[in-house]
């Protein structure tokens, strides 16, 4: 199946599922996606069981166990995308239409139609998926080996130059091994989408926006202009504050910012080094993380604040099940991967996430964000199984952040995460720093990892150029650049965890234009007057109901369609975020005012 909400997610099932049946050559088109909604989602229990296994548990067992699963999925979705072309040209309602059409695109790694290439791409995708969550930085100094986790500490909390370096080329050392593996990947996958009628990989990623992959390739392009004046803005306050911190020598003031100083493994939030660039000092109380140390939330604790707020919009309970086969906790006897992600086994009736809860607010987010999918799940899952999907990628990651834009301080204080809930220009600003360091800074991260794939999969960049031509998109876009010489010998792509385990990454970029976009529909329904950085729906049924209307409808409908019921507009859009974002920006402009920006 298609990837979607971090689920590694590969081609559709099997032949000789129990449900499957041939078609007759008398069944209509409307009989055939009948059909083929059955036995999907009996294919996809089989996938999704295995990969569940697996994830929580790395093996060469399980990963033999998930990869033949992956190969009944895709001898399945070959099947069924060949039996499909005997409907070409035929009348059918624009609901069957959309059916057939959502088959062919439902796998995010199409798989040529031939055994033994079956047998590899499966082997391979599954190999980097296992490669990149049992990755360990062994040092060859005596210190024991670290997980991601453990570096990912390092870089939120050191402030030594020299530490998070360590820590930084440390995680990438996990993926030149990927390297190879990749490339034939590509090679594989994209004949599997020659076969499906597309040009490659990235094209058919690139079609499942309800318009021409060229068309949308504009419209990405346009509404990343549209934000990046924010992006601009936070960089040159980001590096003069870093340049005051680390000196001008270590951070120039006319060139990209070294890569291992933003508190993140790939700079692609910057919240941890909120300390550094905190606008007004100590205005306003934004730390969660004191509250959840003090008060030693657990990570059931924390799934459960987040489930209350959309208790509070009028959503039903998560199921018993979710407590009991979620997985909270990095397991301490094995490897797993930690990624976290939220799964809707079983048609949405078997909810679950799989997460390494750490104790700060930063993870007690990313539990919002995927409770946000398991809503998700669970309303869509009386809709067939083709139409069982979000709008498009970016909806799906959107839900959870809208509702995180609610995590106002009024809310916080009255969940007892903040102790005061300050409203002052300058706590607003501190606030809002806080939130930018997060979603601002991820914009161009989350524009160029795919526009890296789009490349490797047309073959605009050539194997020989894979790290070469990820640094001139991480420079161009994010301004920022590798701390030490990075070559061909490197395959730093292979360390962010979307790219080993095939995620397209431009549902991240949608979604933070979406969020705001959405957010603005709720507290209009909420009949909320103010600003809309001020506004939480916590407790809104109104605006719970709007949600749920929109959650419901899956993929059942162009996307299009979808937004103009909760927004009245049929266009993604950034004037949302422009909105949310004015107090700051106004204050990053006097900051900016005679400083060389850009890079
Ligand atoms: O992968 C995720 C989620 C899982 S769907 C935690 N995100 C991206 C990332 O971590 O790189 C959320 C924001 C961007
Ligand atoms: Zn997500």
């Amino acid at each position: 199946m298609k990837k979607l909400f971090c689920i590694l997610l590969l081609p559709l099932f099997a032949c000789g599922g129990p449900e499957q049946s041939a078609g007759t050559a008398t069944e209509t088109p409307d009989r055939f996606v009948e059909r083929i909604n059955r036995e999907l989602a009996a294919v996809r229990m089989d996938q999704g069981t295995s990969e569940w296994v697996f994830s929580t548990y790395i093996t060469h067992d399980t990963e033999i166990l998930l990869s033949l699963a992956e190969q009944r999925l895709s001898a399945w979705h070959s099947n069924a995308v060949a039996e499909s072309l005997k409907f070409a040209g035929q009348d059918m309602s624009p609901a069957t239409a959309r059916a057939l059409h959502l088959l062919k695109l439902s796998t995010a790694a199409p798989a040529p139609n031939d055994a033994a290439k079956r047998k590899e791409l499966a082997e391979i995708t599954t190999e980097l998926a296992g490669m990149y969550g049992a990755g360990k930085y062994c040092p060859d100094d005596g210190r024991p080996c670290m997980a991601l986790g453990e570096l990912e500490v390092i870089l939120a909390k050191s402030r030594d130059y020299d530490e998070n370096l360590d820590a930084w080329i440390g995680w990438r050392t996990i993926s030149p091994p990927m390297r190879d593996k990749y490339r034939r990947f590509a090679q594989l996958a994209n004949e599997g989408a020659n076969e499906l009628g597309f040009a490659d990989l990235g094209e058919m990623w690139r079609a499942e926006y309800d318009m021409s992959p060229a068309e949308f390739e504009q419209e990405a392009l346009r509404l990343y202009n549209q934000v990046k004046p924010l992006y601009d803005e936070l960089h040159c306050y980001a590096r003069s504050s870093l340049a005051r911190y680390y000196g001008e020598d270590k951070v120039p003031l006319d060139a990209p910012i070294p890569a291992h100083l933003l508190g993140n493994m790939w700079s692609q939030t910057w919240d941890n080094i909120y300390d550094l660039l905190e606008p007004y000092p100590g205005v306003g109380d934004v730390d969660v993380d004191r509250t959840l140390a003090k008060e030693n939330y657990t990570p059931q604790q924390m799934v459960k604040s987040a489930e209350n707020f959309y208790l509070s919009l009028g959503f039903e309970s998560l199921p018993e099940t979710f407590w009991k086969r979620s997985q909270f906790s990095k397991p301490a006897d094995r490897d797993v991967i930690c990624h976290a992600s939220a799964w809707g086994l079983d048609g949405g009736n078997d909810l679950r996430i799989k997460m390494c809860i750490k104790q700060s607010y930063e993870e007690l987010r990313v539990i919002y964000h995927e409770l946000g999918h398991n809503f998700y799940q669970r309303a869509y899952s009386h809709q067939p199984a083709l139409f069982q999907d979000s709008a498009h990628g970016g909806f799906h990651e959107a839900i959870g952040d809208t509702v995180t834009l609610s995590m106002t301080p009024a809310y916080l204080k009255e969940v007892g995460l903040v102790e005061s809930a300050e409203d002052s220009h300058e706590a607003i600003v501190n606030r809002q720093m806080q939130r930018a360091l997060e979603g601002i800074a991820l914009l161009p991260w989350a524009k160029l990892v795919d526009e890296w794939r789009w490349g490797v999969f047309s073959g605009a960049i050539a194997p020989g150029d894979y790290n070469k031509a990820w640094w001139e998109l991480r420079t161009r876009y994010q301004g920022v650049a590798a701390p030490v010489e990075r070559t061909e010998a490197d395959f730093d792509p292979g360390a962010k965890y979307h790219v080993p385990g095939n995620t397209s990454y431009t549902r991240y970029f949608l979604a933070r234009i979406l969020q705001f976009q959405f957010q603005r529909a709720l507290c209009d329904a909420a009949g909320f007057d103010g600003p809309l950085h001020a506004c939480s729906v916590y407790g809104s049924k109104e605006a719970g109901a709007k949600l749920a209307d929109m959650l419901e409808a899956g993929s059942s409908q162009p996307w299009q369609d979808t937004l103009e019921k909760l927004t009245g507009t049929r266009q993604m859009d950034g004037s949302a975020i422009i909105e949310y974002f004015t107090p700051l920006m106004g204050w990053l402009e006097q900051q900016n005012e005679g400083k060389t920006c850009g890079w």
